[in-house]
């Protein structure tokens, strides 16, 4: 995959990411904070002082679909069945976005780390992006091509994750990991594997 090819991903998953967050956080009362991302929106839909405008849906049906004015229901928000014309509603990423941390948490996380866990995982990549790749990809080899990571990091991150599945924190400690860093690690990495990240 190209740099460019890279970018155009990057730009798509974070609209994805932005309208989930902007859903929930209108739902449910910032249930969901992706508001970091928000850069990347829609231009009909603000968000001011946690309150939406702009969204031209029913409170029934708030979801909006993307390339057309189609407005669904939460319960159809990643049910398998595409109501979307576009299918937008069972995107991998969105869909990977709803069953995971939310990248304040993952971001408020790393940042408490980051002085071990970004070198050593992450190459050296910002927290936000690490945080967002972290929720929106399949696996680790599309979380590796958003953040750019070397061969090192890559494997010290599968290393990180085996730590996790078989409960042994040496590894992690031999990476820089201080020992009161443990519980929060494995509590964080566990819920990514339960939120679907294949490792
Ligand atoms: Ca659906």
């Amino acid at each position: 995959m190209t740099l460019h090819q890279k970018m155009r991903l990057l730009g798509r998953q974070e609209i994805i990411v932005y309208l989930l967050g902007l859903l929930c956080a209108c739902v449910y009362g910032m249930k969901v904070d992706f508001s970091r991302l928000r850069q990347i929106r829609r231009p009909y839909i603000e968000k001011r002082n946690n309150h939406c405008s702009g969204n031209p849906c029913e409170e029934d049906k708030p979801f909006l679909c993307r390339s057309s004015p189609t407005c669904i229901a939460l319960e159809q928000v990643c049910d398998s069945i595409p109501q979307c014309p576009d299918g937008f509603d069972e995107s991998p990423a969105l869909c990977n976005a709803k069953k995971r941390p939310s990248i304040g948490d993952l971001e408020d996380f790393l940042i408490k780390n980051e002085h071990w866990i970004i070198p050593a995982l992450f190459n050296g990549a910002s927290p936000e992006l690490v945080a967002h790749s972290l929720v929106v990809s399949s696996d680790l080899e599309e979380v590796k091509l958003m953040v750019g990571m070397d061969p090192q990091s890559e494997e010290n991150l599968h290393e990180a994750f085996m730590a996790v599945l078989t409960g042994d924190e040496r590894p992690l400690l031999k990476m820089g990991m201080p020992q009161e860093e443990w519980f929060d690690v494995q509590f964080m990495l566990n819920r990514l594997i339960e939120g679907g990240l294949q490792v």
